[in-house]
């Protein structure tokens, strides 16, 4: 058996490619250079993965924003708006369909799958011309081949990127971009002869779109694909590589396929895929790449049921090779580089390195017997045993209050009608409330202050005077501009989930762990370890200081139980709805000591409810059920004279629109400024029955929107929500943003507001 991967962290040991890249983008680095320090990545990185004993590399996964980009340039899909840019220069083309330029609009963002990493949407049309462009393949190729390494050229495969696309803007908008494959596959047969020409002899085609629902028309023109791909005579051989869940109804149309070779993921819930193999009959004649190293989550591999898992599979296919399951683009680089963890802890982890090895030691147990691994299967063993045995992932007190949980502690003690009433009756805010998401803009002071109290430049209480100072800054603007409802601004917080997970038993953080969210952004997510508990208030602190400064209410800033999971790495030991639940107990005891110390206005963000839903549409309820189930056990404590609510970062939320009313939440707000509205007429339509607040200030660009604007936006919002249940607020938080934009759009908002209200029947 041989040991490989489909794709590696491409940032470097110190995040060399994000600088090299932001240099270049500064014109502080020239494109040679850039160049260089590229091809110095992946000459390291590729020695490393041959070092660690992988007997094939990935080749044409490094990128330099997006491999979906990549491959829009590999087949000439470029947008019209955009020929001009990389004709002139193919490398600030390139940046140009990235990120935009003063007069371009780049391509659409979105995100791959169910990961948090974000492609770059392709736009196509019926007259999309389609050209090869081999040239970035096989330079990688070519590079590794003369550094003494069997490459393997990875490319997304044609049925993917076209179900990855959307319409072109001069397309009709139900133009489906699949009626393009035919003029598509001529272009893959000539990028796979250049491949072989440069001596490739395997090339994977990732389909990962086929783990999704897909239509009986889909799953033809992924058997016709793989049909005419498979006929070329000027080929090399075709792996064909699925992740992120098993293929289901795509199982039988691969493995009929006359291609040679499937990658198919075994982990999680996709381990069933054994037995869905089995019953196709397995793949005579074929090279099985088995996935049974979880490549988007940090632990390390339970590996004597890796290797059972391999034992059956050895009878289903011609050949077995191990791998991750997915790219290991999606974790961090090297779990040694945390020097700050427990050390016993730090054993638990693997990061993309030490997946790799794990990968190498699997097929070395595979091929040579386990006789030959039996050190590491000790320590592995040892590993396993004190992680599943260890009072972190074990917190009796946790666990039996988690089990104790009942349907009451899931509901608000009044129903809306009576909790309206109560809050109407406490707060006597105007009609047409204003107030803000959460954040105020975070200066560049603020991010140095933080930076020198970790560094210990700064004392602890020079640092909270520091805060506060801000603190006063932002409620004082706010009640000069005559908001109704204030935030204390957020100043404290480097990151939404970040900052709540440094203060949570049972969450790690790691120093090194970046994880490409887009282009040359990175994330460090924390780590769910294990029992979740809140040793003492996390905000009571700054919301009660904020507080004590004006007579307003002041709204307590909380992220919510399902965001806290989506951008942080998540036990695998326990089911999501368990994890979910831990942690909204703790935030139910937060809103309980915001409340005891004064708060009458509590936010629970949400802007990951919508983008964490199954990629399946089976899955959908039962994540909605212990979503939604979550939210309410966090807010749920409230008495009814406290006002909840919460937001959410997007317009599309057609398909959560049931669920977001299940959260109860007593005021939503939600992104609309873009959208024109839209978003009002669609939670009216479904007869929405509590306040919203769609934005009316798209935080998202620089531009401030006059007051006849968002008066114009109010009167549209009126149209759909009466005026006793619409708020006016931005978008979303303002901590990108400068203050000079925020003090003009906060003023106009709040002007068009007071003028809209002259405009209604005064009520009690
Ligand atoms: N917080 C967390 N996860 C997230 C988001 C978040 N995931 C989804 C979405 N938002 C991702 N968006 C971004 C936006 C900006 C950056 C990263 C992801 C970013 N990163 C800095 C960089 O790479 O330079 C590093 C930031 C840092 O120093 O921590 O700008 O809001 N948890
Ligand atoms: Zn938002």
């Amino acid at each position: 058996a041989g040991a490989t991967v489909y794709g590696y962290p491409r940032q470097g040991q110190n995040r060399e490619l994000k600088k090299a890249i932001e240099g270049y983008w500064k014109g502080r680095t020239d494109a040679e250079t850039l160049r260089r320090t590229a091809a110095e990545l992946r000459r390291t990185t590729w020695q490393q993965l041959a070092d660690a004993g992988l007997h094939e590399v990935p080749t044409g996964d490094f990128s330099y924003y997006d491999h979906v980009l990549d491959t829009s340039v590999m087949v000439g899909a470029i947008p019209d708006r955009h020929r001009a840019a990389v004709d002139a220069d193919p490398l600030d083309g390139y940046f140009a369909m990235a990120r935009g330029t003063q007069d371009v609009a780049p391509l659409e963002m979105t995100k791959w799958f169910d990961t948090n990493y974000h492609y770059l949407v392709p736009e196509l049309g019926p007259d999309t011309v389609f050209t090869a462009d081999p040239g970035k393949q096989a330079a990688e190729l070519t590079q590794a081949l003369a550094l003494g390494h069997t490459p393997r050229p990875v490319l997304l495969g044609p049925v993917t990127y076209l179900l990855l696309a959307k319409p072109a803007p001069a397309a009709a908008p139900d133009f489906e971009p699949l009626t393009l494959l035919d003029r598509l596959l001529p272009v893959y047969a000539e990028v796979l002869a250049d491949l072989r020409a440069c001596g490739a002899d395997w090339v994977q085609l990732d389909e990962p779109a086929l783990v999704q629902d897909r239509s009986p028309a889909e799953l033809n023109a992924a058997a016709r694909a793989y049909r005419d791909l498979g006929a070329l005579t000027d080929r090399p051989k075709l792996l064909v590589a699925s992740y992120f869940d098993r293929l289901g109804e795509a199982l039988p149309v691969l493995a009929k396929a006359p291609v040679e070779g499937l990658a198919l993921d075994f982990t999680g819930p996709a381990a069933a895929q054994v037995d869905d193999l089995a019953a196709v009959g397995g793949l005579p004649g074929k090279r099985l790449v088995a996935g049974v190293v979880d490549g988007r989550n940090v632990w390390i591999n339970d590996l004597e049921k890796s290797l059972a898992t391999l034992g059956t599979l050895l009878g289903l296919a011609d050949r077995v090779d191990v791998a991750a399951s997915c790219s290991l683009l999606h974790v961090p680089l090297d779990a040694t580089a945390e020097r700050g963890l427990d050390p016993q802890i730090a054993r638990w982890l693997a990061f993309a390195r030490q997946k790799t090895a794990e990968i190498a030691t699997l097929a070395r147990g595979l091929t040579r017997g386990t006789d030959t691994i039996t050190a590491q299967l000790a320590a592995n063993r040892a590993d396993l045993a004190s992680r599943s045995g260890s009072p972190l992932t074990h917190d009796p007190a946790v666990r039996s209050r988690a089990a104790a949980v009942t349907d009451a502690d899931t509901r608000r003690s009044q129903a809306y009608p009576e909790r309206a009433a109560a809050q109407r009756e406490r707060l006597r805010l105007p009609l047409l409330p204003t107030t803000s998401i959460g954040s105020f803009p975070q200066t560049g002071e603020l991010r140095t202050a933080r930076a020198d109290l970790r560094a210990g430049r700064l004392g602890p209480d020079a640092y909270e005077q520091r805060i506060e100072a801000e603190i006063r800054e932002v409620v004082a603007f706010q009640e000069k501009t005559g908001i109704d409802v204030l935030v204390h601004g957020e100043p404290e917080r480097n990151d939404m989930v970040q900052y709540f997970a440094e203060q949570l038993t049972g969450y790690l953080a790691t120093q090194h762990g970046w994880v490409q969210s887009y282009g040359t952004r990175y994330v460090r997510p924390p780590i769910l370890a294990g029992d979740i508990a809140r040793p003492q208030p996390m905000t009571v602190r700054w919301t009660t200081y904020a507080q004590s400064l004006t007579e307003r209410p002041v709204k307590g800033m909380l992220t919510g139980p399902v965001t806290m999971l989506a951008w942080s790495f998540v036990r695998d030991d326990q089911p999501l709805a368990d994890t979910a639940r831990q942690v909204a107990l703790a935030l139910r005891d937060e809103v309980n000591d915001l409340e005891v110390s004064g708060s009458s206005v509590i936010q629970v963000d949400e802007p990951a409810l919508r983008e964490t839903l199954p990629l399946r549409s089976a899955g959908h309820p039962a994540y909605l059920a212990w979503a939604t189930e979550a939210f309410r056990i966090a807010t749920g404590g409230a008495s009814p004279g406290t006002q909840i609510h919460t937001h959410m970062c997007y317009a599309e939320f057609g398909d959560i629109l049931r669920a977001i009313d299940d959260l109860d939440a007593d005021v939503i707000s939600l992104e609309a400024a873009r959208s024109h509205m839209q978003v009002a007429d669609e939670l009216a339509g479904a007869g929405y029955p509590r306040e919203v607040g769609p934005g009316v200030y798209d935080i998202h660009s620089p531009r401030v929107p006059g007051t006849q604007e968002a008066i114009a936006l109010l009167r549209k919002g009126l149209g759909a929500i009466p005026a006793e249940r619409l708020w006016v607020n931005p978008d979303c938080g303002l901590k990108t943003r400068g203050w000079p934009e925020v003090r003009a759009a906060l003023e106009n908002l709040v002007a068009a507001a007071h003028e809209v209200r002259s405009t209604l029947p005064a009520t009690g």
